[in-house]
């Protein structure tokens, strides 16, 4: 997968080493060669923390205190980032790793490993081309300021995400749902130029070391080609499809009916209770508990703490103390003179203890789901930095994989035994398990035809066929309509750039199909633990206090990047990537749908 570079001088080096070898033992150019190898990773992985962690301080800054007119902290991110690209992207380790690699027989698994990712690193900053990586980096920390720094406004007045997600989630007044909806996607608009420029920069980046574009360069990271993800993206919705149709059938009646409306073909943007329609789980009541009531009693803080004790209650340690006095956990006030990133990430800024997590935590069933989603990644860096992990390969064994963990855990949190065991909820409330499953589908089900269709074929269509920015907005519209039958509520021209109200789609580009293999694979992890480990009804589980559910975790995660990530599902499950078990999961939903939905018209063709 890695294209070759001709280094003339290795050619000489070389030579030179076959006509010393001569007079050495056999053994010779293997062991000197091994010593190089050492050396050299040894050397990366020295280097590469302390690059890594100024440009990640840096970073955190731009993105926890974007203040009007300072220009300052996106000057020092971005010089940060180009010390640490000029690292990653130099010559002498790209020329160092091709050729080691050429003689990979004689290294073992880790150091391949390693060598692999110096070079994916390097993809991505080749020196070569040193000016456009210069430049992408400038413009990239330019749309993260524009995005996070943006005021977004409703009737003249300030208006913040939360608020926006809180209209969407309760109000029954249409007009007012619209307001909400088109000023979420205000911000798109002022992103359009900078978008476009970023296709050009991030393309021309990884074109310099012999990737197609930057979607084939994000996606190789799984060993794949494009087609070969592409094709496994329309695999996965074209298995949840029946399930996504009726759901999608269901959710039209429902809102008709919940806004005194005709039902229509498609749903409406502004209909929905996600401002990109990307998970619905908020639209159901579950009769039987009222969470977000539960968690509104207990606090934002509150939220943090139980969902750590969560994780250490399956043997995972404490979070470290810096964790609390350094992270960004709840929205910034509001009369606050600085502006914050909104959107929730976990960060692992000197790739060992120092781990953060920036949020806007209120206290509502959302968040709770996306603070036990950071804690994931937080404890999955926990978990890997170990001395027998180097820095280098301190990822997950696929992006995908660092994205299920937090979510499966999030899953488990809303079973019914979990809350009755954590006192959410008494033990005789009659919990509706239908809508408590409906409202799961809803959540992780749409994000199939959302995250492997809509943004996958967008960011697709972007980097791989360079999509003209005058057909940005109609594209991402025809997508969103085929794939999720989701149409605007008004016309929407090429003058807006919905798309990129989407925080990945700048700053997180062309991996969004993370999400959507995270889902069918914790739906995988989740039989496993369900059947084998716990012997529960995957429906009705309680994770809490299992130190074996707790293991088998920590051992999906304890080598980090140093694992072959088909082998070890394979290994670890006795099945590849499917989705089966997300589809078993659902089974009984799909009979009390298709019961519910009787005699409705169905406007999504049958098969895609
Ligand atoms: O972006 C995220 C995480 C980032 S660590 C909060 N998610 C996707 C999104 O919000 O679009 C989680 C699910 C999908
Ligand atoms: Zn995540």
């Amino acid at each position: 997968m890695y294209k070759t570079l001709l280094p003339t001088a290795l050619c000489i080096c070389l030579m030179a080493c076959n006509t010393a070898e001569k007079s050495k033992p056999e053994n010779y150019v293997e062991d000197s060669l091994n010593h190089e190898v050492v050396t050299f990773l040894e050397e990366y992985n020295t280097e590469i923390q302390g690059l890594y962690y100024a440009s990640a301080k840096a970073q955190w800054e731009l993105n926890t205190h974007i203040v009007e007119g300072d220009t300052m902290t996106s000057k020092k991110a971005a010089q940060a980032e180009e010390a640490l690209a000029a690292f990653m992207g130099s010559e002498e380790n790209i020329k160092k790793s091709t050729s080691y690699l050429e003689k990979a027989e004689a290294l073992n698994a880790t150091q391949i490993k390693q060598l692999e990712a110096i070079l994916y690193n390097a993809g991505n900053n080749p020196s070569t081309v040193e000016d456009v990586v210069k430049e992408r980096i400038a413009a990239e920390t330019k749309q993260v300021e524009m995005l996070f720094g943006y005021q977004m406004t409703m009737d003249g007045e300030a208006i913040d995400g939360n608020e926006i997600n809180a209209i969407l989630k309760n109000s029954l007044n249409l007009n007012e749902r619209l307001k909400a909806w088109e000023a979420s996607k205000e911000v798109g608009a002022t992103l359009k130029a900078g978008l476009e420029n970023l296709q050009q920069l991030r393309n021309q980046s990884v074109q310099a070391l012999g990737y197609e574009d930057y979607f084939d360069y994000q996606v190789s990271d799984y060993g794949m080609s494009k087609e070969e993800l592409i094709a496994s993206c329309e695999s996965m919705i074209k298995d949840l499809w029946p399930l996504y149709r009726e759901l999608h059938t269901w959710a039209r009646y429902e809102l008709a009916a919940k806004y005194g409306q005709e039902v229509p073909d498609f749903i409406p943007a502004h209909w929905l209770t996600n401002k990109w329609g990307q998970e619905w789980g908020a639209m159901v009541e579950i009769e039987g508990i009222d969470l977000d009531s539960e968690l509104e009693a207990k606090g934002a803080e509150w939220i943090v703490k139980e969902g750590e004790a969560f994780y250490q209650s399956l043997g995972f340690e404490a979070l470290p103390e810096s964790f609390y006095t350094q992270s960004s956990l709840y929205p910034a006030p509001k009369d606050a003179d600085y502006k914050k990133n909104s959107h929730a990430s976990a960060w692992h800024l000197d790739l060992d203890k120092d781990v953060r997590s920036l949020m806007s935590i209120v206290p509502n069933t959302e968040w709770w789901g996306t603070t036990l989603h950071e804690l994931g990644h937080i404890y999955y860096y926990m978990t890997y930095s170990n001395p027998d992990v180097p820095l280098v390969l301190r990822g997950g064994a696929n992006r995908a994989y660092h994205e299920a963990m937090g979510s499966l855990i999030g899953l488990a949190a809303l079973q019914k035994p979990f809350l009755v065991d954590r006192g959410l909820l008494s033990e005789e409330a009659e919990l509706n398990q239908m809508q408590l499953l409906l409202s799961e589908a809803l959540d992780f089900v749409v994000l199939i035809p959302w995250g492997a269709g809509v943004m996958t074929q967008f960011e697709h269509a972007l980097y791989a066929n360079n999509l003209p920015v005058d057909a940005y907005n109609k594209r991402w519209w025809e997508l969103k309509k085929k794939y999720q039958g989701i149409v605007p509520p008004t016309t929407r021209g090429e003058e807006y750039c919905d798309a990129a109200s989407k925080t990945h789609i700048n700053n997180d580009a062309a991996q969004y199909y993370d999400y959507a293999m995270s889902n069918i694979l914790l739906f995988q992890f989740h039989q496993h633990i369900a059947t084998k480990i716990l012997k529960q009804d995957p429906h009705a589980t309680n994770y809490y206090g299992s130190k074996a559910t707790g293991d088998f975790l920590k051992n999906l995660m304890v080598k980090g990047a140093n694992v072959d990530w088909k082998k070890d599902l394979e290994e670890k499950l006795g099945e590849g990537m499917s989705a089966k078990a997300m589809a078993d999961y659902f089974a009984p939903l799909m009979d009390y749908l298709k019961a519910l939905n009787e005699g409705r018209k169905y406007t999504l063709a049958e098969r895609l």
